[in-house]
């Protein structure tokens, strides 16, 4: 048998450069907690990845602690992403962009896992969470627009919502998913925003 492999830990944040693919071949990474952040709820905690815009990250595992996870300068891909253990939250938007998340799954968060702190679009495919608060959430207060979808995944055990909003102007698409112990699929939308099927 193969030894098991160790996992890498980050004590300063991996910079992914625009356009660029980090191929992480399925290592687990785990934040050093006292320079990046605990993976607690407090804010202000740094990622374990930045992606500048156009960049790619892959066939990564985060384990514990993951900080404040994965932040997206602009459009960026998630291929084979799995969180362990989602720190403060798993994935931020933090300039406009689309972010599309293929694979992977995320588990164990206390809130948030997809944060869109700017206007957008998110798409998720293939997808799996469970143990989670909301799966996406706009930052709250914010009226950009913000467009997401869920195809073909598998959510679980959500103590919230699967998407939510404060945007009249946001949009929520729910295609071919299933989902097991979720109170409400959209959360603050207005009518005519959403759709499922
Ligand atoms: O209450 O602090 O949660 O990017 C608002 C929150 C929000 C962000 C967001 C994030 O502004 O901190 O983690
Ligand atoms: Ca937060
Ligand atoms: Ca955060």
């Amino acid at each position: 048998a193969l030894p098991a492999q160790a996992a890498t830990t980050v004590s300063t944040t991996i910079v992914v450069p625009a356009g660029t693919t980090y191929d992480g071949k399925g290592q687990t990474f785990v934040a050093n907690a006292s320079t990046l952040g605990d993976g607690g709820q407090g804010e202000n905690q740094k990622p374990v990845f930045k992606l500048e815009a156009g960049a790619t990250l892959k066939n990564v595992i985060l384990g514990a602690p993951a900080a404040d996870g994965v932040h997206c300068y602009g459009n960026c891909t998630i291929s084979n992403v799995t969180w362990q253990d989602v720190g403060e939250d798993a994935l931020t938007l933090k300039s406009p962009g689309t972010v599309n998340i293929t694979g992977g799954g995320a588990y164990k968060a206390y809130d948030k896992v997809f944060q869109m702190n700017a206007a957008g679009t998110i798409n998720i495919k293939n997808f799996k969470a469970n143990d989670i608060g909301k799966l996406v959430r706009q930052n709250g207060g914010t009226t950009f627009q913000v467009n997401m979808t869920v195809d073909s995944s598998d959510i679980s055990d959500v103590k919230d919502s699967i998407l939510r909003t404060d945007s009249s102007v946001s949009q929520g698409k729910i295609t071919n998913t299933r989902y097991h112990n979720v109170p409400t699929l959209f959360k603050g939308f207005s009518s005519g925003k959403t759709s499922q099927s």
